[in-house]
């Protein structure tokens, strides 16, 4: 496979399919707004939004953020940054202004891009923060204050003279941000080389131009971006974005435009599987249902593609620091429940956790990755990063096995993160959070199993002596200072000490042993 082909060759890619229409609508809480982008469209006006970067005075390595809500513009703003050689960085859009301050400092981006419903938020994180220097704020729309994205995409275009092509191998595309195993988000570091080496990696699933693919996931997170968006590039699909999950909206995008491939997450599969509302809906035009971000339990996985009629529910396994693919179940799946088999140029181990030692098929441990698709590493953290990819192998802080037949399956995780319904909770965040809160002296942040969210947050909080605050309180503090899927779902609970180790570390597992013998009581 052909690996040190940047994204300039994609863009040339895109144009040998202008052929083909990407046809992409809006919808906006209150209806359809129906916008349309051809292939050429989207190649044209990328070009000019790359020359407006240009006059603008941003300048290869410059940082450019997202922060929005899915629409068919992300894709433009991706392909610009891209050729005038500056990196996109992209955060939960349901970020609070404090959770947006802390991004937009780590990454130093110079500019940011939002919507009309975010721009308040972006002004309060800038107004707080004495190092962010942002240049401006473009909004999709119009905001009093900020430069509209409809007058870059009205640029004359002259100020790109080359699409940019500098060194795939060093040159970061993306920034999205990621706990890893350990502490709070970090930015990850992703060239053109790690994405257009996973982007090839996923041709290996039959994608043609006639099939039309939904965009419900988001694009800032790892998924949304290379395995939806950027990859109906590869693949000339047409793409039909939506903001946000509503069930009503959902399924009339499903059937109305007879999408033939739904990528999701195990919550949106629950729903397809046990909904009444489906049964309203002709779903039959989907030929695939993807899934990944999160376990999807084989019971589950049958019985939605059982009521759907579904030929392929496919699974994906990976981390936003492999691009993300590490694993696909492709095609004809002999086991469903397992993520399926490596991805061309991959490899693979299951090490013992304690003593490193290699194991075997089915023996569990921890499973680490080497690609192409590994990330460079963390922006700013040397030392996150080696602790993460250790002679040249990424620990991945998953624990899975392996069959005879060289299928994986993820049975736990070894690592800190909570995953709320496919988004990343890092307890550090949170419990770094608690911290302030002057009546608690300690905390603790853990998981919990749950059918829908499939993990949700649950606190373990030590007060201060003299305080009488109770666990409503703490539930609200953390209300009003996160985004919403971060909130103590899973509850809070006064203790009177965090169980530690020896060297100060939270022994997480002794909680949840306590949570899951509590439930059993
Ligand atoms: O960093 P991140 O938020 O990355 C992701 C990546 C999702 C995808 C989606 C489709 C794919 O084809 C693909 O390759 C990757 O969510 O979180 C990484 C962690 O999420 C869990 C696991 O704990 C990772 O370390 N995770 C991701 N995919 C799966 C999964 C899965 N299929 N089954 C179980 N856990």
């Amino acid at each position: 496979m052909m690996m040190m082909i940047g994204w300039g060759s994609l863009l040339l890619m895109i144009m040998m399919i202008m052929i083909v229409m990407v046809v992409v609508l809006v919808m906006k809480e209150n209806g359809l707004t129906g916008v349309k982008y051809s292939y050429s469209d989207v190649i044209s006006k990328s070009l000019k939004v790359a020359s407006a970067f240009k006059k603008s005075g941003y300048k290869p390595g410059d940082v450019i953020a997202v922060f929005s809500t899915n629409n068919p513009e992300y894709l433009l703003v991706y392909i610009a940054a891209a050729a005038a050689g500056l990196t996109t960085t992209t955060m939960n859009s349901a970020y609070s202004a404090n959770e947006l301050k802390f991004h937009l400092e780590n990454s130093e981006c110079c500019a940011i891009i939002t919507t009309e419903e975010l721009v308040s938020t972006v002004k309060e994180a800038v107004g707080t923060s004495e190092t962010v220097k942002l240049k401006e704020i473009i909004v999709f729309g119009n905001s009093h204050g900020c430069r509209p994205f409809s007058t870059l995409v009205e640029d004359d275009g002259t100020a790109l003279t080359e699409v940019y092509s500098g060194n795939a191998k060093e040159d970061v595309l993306v920034l999205p941000y990621s706990s890893g195993t350990t502490g709070l988000p970090k930015g990850v570091m992703l060239t053109h080389h790690n994405i257009v080496s996973n982007l090839l990696q996923l041709t290996i699933l039959d994608f043609d131009t006639s099939d039309r693919i939904l965009g419900i996931l988001p694009f800032y997170h790892i998924y949304g971006m290379v395995c939806i968006l950027f990859s109906i590039i590869t693949n000339g699909c047409s793409i039909y974005t939506l903001p946000k999950f509503e069930p009503e909206i959902f399924l009339s995008t499903l059937s109305k435009n007879r999408i033939t491939c739904a990528h999701l997450v195990p919550p949106l599969i629950l729903f397809l599987a046990k909904h009444p509302l489906v049964e309203d809906h002709d779903l039959s035009a989907i030929r695939r249902i993807f899934s990944g971000a999160a376990p999807l339990g084989k019971e589950l996985l049958l019985e939605c593609k059982e009521r759907l009629g579904v030929q392929e529910m496919i699974q994906g396994y990976g981390l936003t620091e492999t691009s993300p693919v590490v694993h696909l179940s492709v095609p004809p799946i002999r086991h469903e429940g397992s993520v399926g088999t490596l991805v061309p140029n991959t490899a693979a181990k299951i090490i013992d956790p304690e003593t490193n030692e290699i194991l075997g098929p089915m023996q569990t441990g921890e499973l680490c990755i080497k690609g192409p698709q590994v990330m460079k590493g963390y922006l700013h953290r040397p030392e996150a990063t080696a602790d993460m990819i250790r002679d040249g192998w990424l620990y991945s802080g998953d624990l899975a096995h392996y069959d005879e037949d060289g299928h994986f399956y993820i049975t736990d995780r070894l690592k800190e993160l909570i995953k709320y319904k496919g988004f990343q909770v890092p307890p550090a965040e949170l419990e770094a959070l608690l911290i302030t809160h002057p009546d608690i002296k300690d905390c603790a942040v853990i998981g919990i199993p749950d059918e829908k969210a499939g993990e949700l947050p649950r606190a373990y909080v030590v007060t201060n002596d003299k305080s009488t605050i109770r666990e409503e309180d703490v539930l609200n503090f953390v209300k009003a200072n996160v985004a919403p899927y971060k909130q103590l779902r899973g509850g809070v609970e006064l203790v009177s000490e965090i169980p530690k180790s020896a060297a100060g570390k939270i022994l997480r597992r002794i909680l949840r042993d306590s949570y899951k013998n509590k439930l059993n009581d």
